[in-house]
């Protein structure tokens, strides 16, 4: 196991010293999200995330969601007209967009649901699977009828759904300082899990929808965002349609008739959007978009060297991004949870950066109910969990004066969560690698006798920079 060094004096230190230098972070992007059922969280129940809420929880932006359920292209080009919506707009950092799923499914969801009601299918793609005379269907020209009607009933709003978007793009054009995220339209009738399980004349009638549909959302939607997109560097087209084929039948509600997006739906949406925006995330303090032990090491060198009253290694917007548990200091508390976050990642588990406790962790370490000693015999073995309920987090000293007492493997079938004290009578030389298997998060601390010297290389993962002058941080 690759192994690396990170003097967690700085950690150490820091319990005692950050509570006197708050941060100044700044607050954070300006996103303004303008569009439709998608973006207002259509369909999900109450404790459902959308998409919405799952980039806020993971940017820390100040959002202004403008958009409306129901909204087709017709109503978000008129949105654009409003002067309120026209101000975010012009001081929004990032604008996100979604518009056309309405136009085109809408009338595909209102025929589907006048044959369900005709036949009494409860799914509408049960006409595509069940056995037709059950429902009294004896004629199978019958499926040719409803997969026709569908298809006629997505091309209806084509030319206006087309000329709307174009007319969007040309308004969103002016706001050329944000970045525009324009999300292109799932095809709903993608892939579905039982298509290969069909006979050969469903897989036709089912086909008949599905490719009609497919052209339609295309023609009207898909391509002049991507056209538009090729022309303009501050334009993101956020395919959607693209990472939802495959899958689009469990990312949105089609066997429910809900053409929005599932939360597994919007889960996907929100890291699409993530991954194809570049959107600063918390944790990830050196914008190189992964949240690892980088990361983490930042955040202790910051601390250490802030702390000393050396200043500040990280700038305003890197403290921002730091500052993952949301309370006014930056330290070990924040290190521990980036560390957590990037041992989940590597296990492929879910973190949520917690905000911290009212009080500062050394005021705690004497009371918190959360200590336990796994040996009371053993004096120095005390560890505190930053969050029980998170296996593979790092765990705290609860003593910065006590050497040897930082300790713990929290899960010893996990690997990647281990964190050793090599040497007990050493403080200060803890080591973490959160994934060993994950090249591009060791870090080593080439002169541990000198402070400042720990500089990564945003454009080569893993490697390690020395300071050319140690004696001036940043
Ligand atoms: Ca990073
Ligand atoms: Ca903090």
């Amino acid at each position: 196991m690759k192994k690396f060094i990170i003097r967690v004096t700085a950690a150490v230190m820091c319990l005692h010293l950050c509570t006197l230098f708050p941060t100044h972070a700044e607050s954070g992007r300006k996103i303004v999200i303008l569009g439709d059922s998608i973006s207002a969280g259509t369909g999900l129940s109450s404790e459902e995330k959308n998409y919405v809420d799952l980039i806020k929880q993971a940017t820390h932006a100040q959002i202004q969601n403008f958009s409306q359920p129901n909204a087709d292209t017709a109503a978000v080009l008129t949105a654009l007209d409003d002067p309120e919506i026209q101000n975010a707009l012009a001081n929004a950092d990032d604008i996100i967009i979604t518009a056309g799923l309405y136009d085109i499914m809408n009338p595909f969801m209102n025929t589907a649901s006048g044959f369900m009601t005709q036949f009494g299918f409860t799914r509408f793609i049960d006409v595509f699977t069940a056995n037709l005379q059950d429902y009294g269907i004896e004629d199978e020209n019958e499926l040719v009828r409803f997969s026709n009607a569908l298809s006629d009933a997505a091309a209806v709003n084509l030319e206006s759904a087309q000329a709307n978007t174009k007319a969007i793009t040309e308004k969103l054009s002016q706001y050329n300082n944000a970045k525009i995220i324009y999300q292109s339209v799932y095809n709903l009738l993608d892939n579905i899990d039982i298509y290969d399980s069909l006979s050969v004349k469903r897989k036709k009638a089912y086909d008949s929808v599905r490719n009609p549909l497919k052209a339609v959302l295309n023609e009207a939607i898909n391509d002049p965002l991507h056209e538009w997109a090729d022309l303009h560097e501050n334009v993101i087209l956020a395919d959607i349609y693209t990472e939802f084929q495959g899958n689009a039948w469990q990312y949105t509600g089609l066997y429910d008739m809900e053409m929005n997006p599932t939360a597994k739906g919007h889960a996907k949406i929100a890291e699409i959007i993530l991954k194809q925006a570049e959107l600063p995330q918390m944790g990830d303090v050196n914008h190189d978009n992964n949240i690892n032990a980088l990361d983490a090491a930042l955040v202790l060198r910051h601390a250490t060297l802030s702390g000393s009253g050396l200043g500040d290694l990280l700038t305003e917007e890197q403290k921002f991004y730091a500052n993952v548990d949301e309370n006014t200091f930056i330290n070990s508390q924040d290190a521990a949870q980036i560390l957590s976050y990037a041992t989940a990642q590597g296990s492929g588990q879910s973190y949520y950066f917690r905000p911290a406790s009212s009080k500062p962790e050394t005021a705690q370490a004497g009371n918190n109910p959360e200590i336990i000693d796994p040996d009371p015999d053993q004096p120095g073995d005390v560890l505190t969990d930053p969050d029980p309920d998170q296996p593979g987090d790092i765990l705290t000293d609860p003593d910065p004066d006590q050497p040897g007492d930082i300790l713990t493997d929290p899960d010893p079938d996990q690997p990647g969560d281990i964190l050793t004290d090599p040497d007990p009578d050493q403080p200060g030389d803890i080591l973490t690698d959160p994934d060993p298997d994950q090249p591009g998060d060791v870090l080593t601390d080439p002169d541990p006798d000198q402070p400042g010297d720990i500089l990564t290389d945003p454009d080569q993962p893993g490697d390690i920079l020395t300071d050319p002058d140690p004696d001036q941080p940043e």
